[in-house]
């Protein structure tokens, strides 16, 4: 699996639900960003189809956070449309199970693309049964060979135990920075990249709102 370059350590969760937006706002923060996260309010608002508006345009790497968590025939099903649309990689959830993960990731090896495993959510309701499985999530992630995880920002000792499991050589991705409380200097120390979506695609002045992220994880 190859691991991302993500210029500036920020992947933008680009959770806008209209493409002309978040199509401007890539406009203003292309020169800061090299890797966007498309969700379902974008693809659900404007359809799969968009995914190439920002391959073509941008260039950009894309990563759909499609939290992927179905039994493994419809998962290789999902997974394989994704793809097709023009998807760099894709968000896994691991609570399924290894059989529906590995679908994902044989999909992964057809199209010669990547795909993270979601282990822990940063949010405060993961915390009522993601987090008691999320440490046996990443040891299977670990035991399947991937080397691409998702774990939170908003809890910086989870994001620690986490990284110790999947190991250094591992490219942990972390959302949860800003709006919902997670330090981007914090988690950079045990992540490679930070998901940031509204702290900027909010902000009156999103160039303003990146700069001084990126000031900050200097
Ligand atoms: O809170 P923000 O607006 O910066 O957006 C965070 C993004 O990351 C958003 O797309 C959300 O759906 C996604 N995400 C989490 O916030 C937490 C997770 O555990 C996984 C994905």
């Amino acid at each position: 699996m190859i691991i991302m370059e993500v210029e500036n350590n920020i992947i933008l969760a680009m959770d806008q639900m209209n493409v002309i937006e978040a199509y401007d706002l890539c406009e203003t923060l292309s020169k800061y960003i090299n890797t966007i996260k498309i969700g379902y309010p974008l693809t659900l608002s404007e359809g799969l189809e968009s995914i190439n508006v920002f391959k073509e345009n941008f260039d950009f790497k894309i990563i759909c956070d499609y939290k992927v968590a179905d039994i493994p025939e419809t998962n290789s099903k999902i997974a394989k449309l994704t793809f097709e649309a023009g998807a760099d990689s894709l968000i896994v959830h691991g609570f399924v199970g290894s059989d529906s993960v590995e679908a994902c990731i044989n999909q992964a090896k057809v199209y010669d693309k990547e795909i993270f495993l979601l282990t822990e959510m940063s949010h405060p309701g993961a915390k009522m049964f993601l987090q008691n499985v999320a440490d046996e999530i990443a040891k299977m992630g670990v035991d399947l060979g991937i080397k691409n995880y998702v774990a939170p920002s908003t809890r910086i000792a989870r994001l620690s135990t986490i990284r110790n499991i999947v190991g250094d050589d591992s490219f942990i991705i972390s959302p949860g920075v800003g709006t919902q409380g997670g330090d981007p200097k914090e988690t950079l120390k045990y992540a490679d990249a930070l998901i940031i979506g509204r702290s900027i695609y909010e902000s009156k002045d999103p160039e303003l709102a990146i700069k001084e992220i990126i000031e900050s994880i200097k």
